[in-house]
């Protein structure tokens, strides 16, 4: 589906991450930005080594990347010009700051992203995959803090959700309609 919201079109679709024509993907990183499993790993192989390099540089100079934060790298290989990392947080029961750290890694990689004049990216379904966010609880989040962002700031011209598979899709798009 597709929804102008303020001066910017969101986008919620089922797709690969890695495919997505837009100057940024955002990628669901553990704080080593070592690379992993899930969509990590998908963006590493298509992205090529460049972007580990950049990654190690990071870490190297400011130390492991705390849940919450973003940093940028270049794309390698993508068809994006950039990926800009961020940490979810690990469910551990959802007393332990969850919520607020899901929400800072969707307002910090937005930021990263206007500072750095990129005006359309892709976010995936942060933390609901190794990370064992429940997917309803995370959906509200992402969606609410993206609708937040795009309605306060016109600076993006598209944000595009790309999730993996229907049912995941399904849990987007339905609480989107209840939240536009
Ligand atoms: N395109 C879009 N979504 C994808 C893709 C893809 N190519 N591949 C997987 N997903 P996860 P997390 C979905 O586990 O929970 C890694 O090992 C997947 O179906 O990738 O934040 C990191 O290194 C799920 O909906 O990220 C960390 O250690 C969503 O992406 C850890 O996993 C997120 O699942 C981060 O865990």
């Amino acid at each position: 589906m597709k929804s102008l919201v303020a001066q910017t079109e969101l986008v919620i679709v089922q797709g690969d991450l890695t495919q997505q024509e837009v100057e940024a993907i955002v990628n669901a990183a553990n704080s080593r930005l070592m690379g992993g499993g899930g969509v990590d790993g998908a963006i590493h192989k298509a992205g090529g080594p460049q972007i580990l390099v950049e990654c190690k540089e990071i870490v190297n100079r400011q130390g492991s990347l705390p849940p919450g934060e973003a940093v940028i790298t270049s794309g390698g290989n993508l068809k994006s010009a950039y990926v800009i990392h961020t940490v979810g947080p690990i469910w551990r029961g959802g007393n332990n700051n969850e919520a607020v750290l899901l929400k800072n890694a969707y307002n910090n990689s937005l930021k990263l992203a206007k500072e750095n004049g990129i005006k359309t990216i892709a976010f995936p379904s942060i933390s609901t995959g190794a990370y064992a966010y429940p997917l309803e609880q995370a959906a509200e989040i992402a969606l609410s803090t993206v609708l937040d962002f795009i309605k306060k700031d016109t600076h993006f011209s598209e944000v595009r959700f790309i999730l993996f598979n229907e049912d995941i899709l399904n849990v987007y798009q339905k609480k989107c309609l209840s939240m536009i």
